[in-house]
């Protein structure tokens, strides 16, 4: 007699007796339940809730637990655990994120999740002079072991799962993880020595208790997120098979990719793009271990994890989840023919989407968030962070971080979510009959509609020769962009809804009276307790341990990958650590590697032709007028000043997010109809106030829009206006827009008189481009 008896069935299908015997052996694997649920749940109105549902008729019903998973990795799912509540968070510096994850811990929070600021993603300590802006502002600043240490004081790192999401500094980020926990092991044995008189040796190595997740998605930062720091193919070949192959040996728990189509949906990126991205990019990295590193499907695969964003659109971001798990199960037998069944599952965390928050009624995010983390929930996922409804204008404040964390431990216990593993199953909307192979699939639901568009994607990509020949050919984000200008284009002629944005808007006194005040960090001080911090370390350090194994990291990079394999001298990872152990910083073990391999500098595309195109599509006469108008007050402008407006647009600092930056230039760029007839210039990524002021004057501009998401305005904007007027250009306007909080809007325009204008959260581009164009007439 099975624990878990299934529904009220006659005979039993070959998947139905998998299934049992899969939920058996997961009940029996549990060391605690959270709910006592071990059958069925008989609900106050006297009905018994089964844990799983399937039609009696079917002679093989789909299952969860079992191939090709689309109703879920795990047979029992949220009935026996449910998903983890894993919030992802960093401030400032070490001792506030630590203060705030003990206290997140306490209320519920089960894993953590390390959110870093940007001059740590890039390979930057503190005291570097392109990151002033930047410290501290976007999480937390970690310049060597002893901020890693503070920043896990008093959280076991052998008991709490901790996720990280590094990609560039990958190496010396998980590598002073590492060694603040074999630190921590290490004060644990001597106060258990001191303790029991002696003993306390005998422990196993802390490395085999870690568990976790590090991102290491370095192709999707190549796409999109662009915290990168070395070329392509040494961040595939060295970095990324490195780790994998250190973690294969010696971290078996830990998950040793995250490989993300989240940050492809924020920059534009459509359901079916990003998920056909993304399982492509899962492949690559099979592929890089496999045939690179020489390491086997098996040893790696069970520790690839993933992660995707969830949207609005209910149905689809359910039906995503669903066809990413069989997409990968049957691509990976296909191509890898692996046989542990734990290469084949697709486990995932997901994170609702930041890009769908709006600035404007922000309380209406707490009902946008709720929606996107039930479909997560619905779609089976593994780990879930619920955004904050002020993240469209800032930083969490702790209760608006109490609200996210809330939703979810509402969904769990007060909802009823966990009581059935895959409620979808059966639905016409999702059912799938008779699924064996991708081929035969009868085409009759969303998700078997999504699976084969992502992946024709797939073909296409594999078709190039995989993904890092598809983004070095560019076209992987040449896709992602047309797609974030065409819902651009969608929004602002009102073909897509978003409430009190561009429908039900309130009136401007209605809006002031909603507007909520952000978190403010006071970005010179963090930095300069860092930087006191990193010359108290420098001072204490024995300085030829540190050369020397600075040269020895150097010289390894300079070698092929067949010293990725985890036991060998020569792997990154293990030299890493070593060099964290003897206090080298953050920095200084980026700056040997990039001593080897360069710096990565990208090139800047712009898009044609997407954004109008989509305007004169949409078969909304007003939205369409008011397009031609913008087109015919550009024309009046050339014709009075023999020339178009001509506009830089720029970003600042080491933000590489650059959505909002790529569909401005898109949308304004263009001599036809196609788009609002702007001459537009854009600047590489990360630059500094100086290297902004020197292009704008080389191009002989009007305006440069600044776009900045990571809350380094109030530094940056006001030195790339002292520059301009150090050199005589104070006439070139200055326009600003992104995540910039109302409460630094007088600031901004009127304090430090760094902008003339800032078009914030849901501003539609024609009407930026108007206000552009009235303030260039009014400084000429
Ligand atoms: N029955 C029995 N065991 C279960 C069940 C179930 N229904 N569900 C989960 N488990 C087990 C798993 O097998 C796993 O055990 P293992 O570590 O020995 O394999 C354990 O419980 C934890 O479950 P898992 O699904 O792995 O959940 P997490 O530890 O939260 O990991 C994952 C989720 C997506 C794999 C991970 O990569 C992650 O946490 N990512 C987060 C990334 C992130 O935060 N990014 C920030 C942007």
């Amino acid at each position: 007699m099975p624990v878990f008896s299934s529904p009220r069935s006659v005979r039993k299908p070959a998947n139905v007796s998998l299934w049992e015997k899969l939920a058996e052996k997961e009940l029996s694997k549990s060391e605690k339940t959270v709910h006592s649920l071990r059958t069925e749940r008989v609900i106050p109105e006297g009905i018994a809730i089964q844990p799983v549902y399937y039609n009696l008729n079917d002679t093989n019903p789909a299952m969860p637990g079992v191939k090709p998973y689309d109703r879920g990795p795990y047979a029992t799912m949220y009935t026996n655990r449910p998903w983890t509540i894993r919030q992802y968070a960093g401030f400032s510096t070490a001792e506030e994120s630590n203060k705030f994850y003990r206290a997140n811990v306490a209320a519920g929070q089960q894993g953590l999740s390390v959110a870093f600021d940007l001059p740590t993603h890039r390979g930057y300590d503190s005291d570097h002079p392109r990151v002033v802006g930047d410290v501290g502002m976007a999480g937390v600043s970690i310049d060597s072991v002893e901020d890693m240490k503070i920043l896990f004081d008093g959280i076991p790192l052998d008991q709490i799962s901790v996720s990280m999401t590094m990609n560039g500094a990958v190496l010396p980020t998980m590598a002073m993880y590492v060694q603040a926990a074999r630190e921590q092991q290490e004060v644990i044995r001597e106060e258990s020595k001191f303790r029991e008189g002696g003993g306390g040796d005998d422990k196993p190595s802390v490395l085999s208790a870690l568990r976790g997740t590090i991102q290491n998605d370095i192709l999707k930062e190549f796409m999109v997120r662009n915290t990168y720091i070395y070329p392509p193919k040494e961040s595939m070949d060295r970095v990324v098979a490195d780790i994998i192959g250190f973690c294969a040996s010696n971290m078996p728990k830990f998950n040793t990719v995250s490989i993300s189509g989240y940050h492809m949906q924020e920059a534009g990126a459509d359901a079916a793009l990003e998920l056909g991205f993304t399982i492509a990019d899962g492949l690559e990295y099979i592929r890089t271990a496999v045939e690179r590193a020489g390491l086997k499907v098996d040893d790696v695969a069970p520790r690839y994890s993933f992660f995707f964003g969830i949207g609005m659109n209910f149905y689809l971001e359910i039906a995503k989840l669903r066809a990413a798990r069989r997409l990968w199960s049957t691509l990976v037998e296909k191509h890898f023919q692996p046989k542990d069944s734990r290469s084949l599952l697709l486990r995932t965390h997901c994170q609702t989407s930041g890009y769908t928050l709006t600035e404007q009624q922000p309380l209406n995010n707490i009902i946008r968030t709720t929606i996107e983390a039930l479909a997560a929930v619905q779609g089976g996922t593994q780990s879930l962070h619920t955004n904050s409804y002020d993240e469209a204008i800032g930083l969490p404040t702790v209760q608006t971080a109490r609200v996210a964390r809330n939703t979810q431990l509402i969904l769990q216990e007060e909802a009823g979510v966990c009581d059935v593993a895959d409620p979808w199953g059966g639905s016409y909307m999702n059912l799938l009959l008779n699924l064996v192979t991708l081929e035969n699939t009868k085409m009759e639901s969303l998700t078997d509609e999504l699976a084969e568009k992502a992946m024709e994607i797939i073909n296409e990509v594999e078709a190039a020769g995989g993904m890092t020949s598809y983004i070095n050919s560019g076209m992987a984000k040449l896709r992602i962009e047309e797609s974030a200008t065409k819902k651009q284009a969608r929004i602002d002629s009102g073909q897509d809804v978003i409430v009190g944005v561009n429908k039900y808007r309130l009136d401007a006194k209605e809006e002031e009276q909603e507007r909520q005040d952000v978190l403010q960090i006071d970005n010179s001080a963090v930095r300069q307790k860092q930087i006191d911090r990193l010359n108290k370390l420098k001072a204490t350090r024995n300085a030829e341990e540190v050369s020397n194994i600075l040269a020895a990291i150097e010289a390894s990079a300079k070698l092929d990958c067949s010293s990725s394999k985890g036991d060998d001298p020569n792997n990154l990872m293990a030299l890493c650590i070593e060099a964290a152990r003897v206090r080298c910083t953050l920095g200084e073990i980026s700056q040997a590697l990039e001593n080897a391999w360069g710096r990565h500098v990208p090139s800047s595309t712009i898009v044609q032709g997407a954004y109008g195109a989509s305007f004169t599509t949409a078969g909304k006469s007003d939205s369409e007028s008011e397009y031609r108008h913008v087109l015919d007050e550009v024309k009046k402008f050339e014709e009075r000043e023999g020339r178009r407006p001509r506009i830089l647009v720029a970003k600042m600092g080491q933000d590489g997010h650059d959505r909002g930056a790529k569909v401005i230039a898109s949308g304004f760029s263009g001599k036809s109809l196609d788009n609002l007839g702007f001459d537009v210039d854009i600047g590489p990524l990360f630059q500094t106030p100086q290297e902004v002021a020197l292009q704008a004057l080389d191009s002989d501009v009007h305006v440069i829009g600044i776009s900045s998401q990571a809350a380094g305005h109030k530094t940056l904007l006001p030195a790339l206006k002292a520059e301009l007027s150090k050199r005589g250009a104070s006439n070139i306007v200055i326009v600003a827009g992104g995540v910039i909080p109302q409460q630094d809007y007088d600031f901004l325009l009127n304090e430090s008189k760094s902008c003339s204008a800032v078009f914030g959260p849901g501003t539609r581009v024609t009407d930026a481009a108007l206000r552009t164009l009235q303030l260039i007439e009014q400084q000429s």
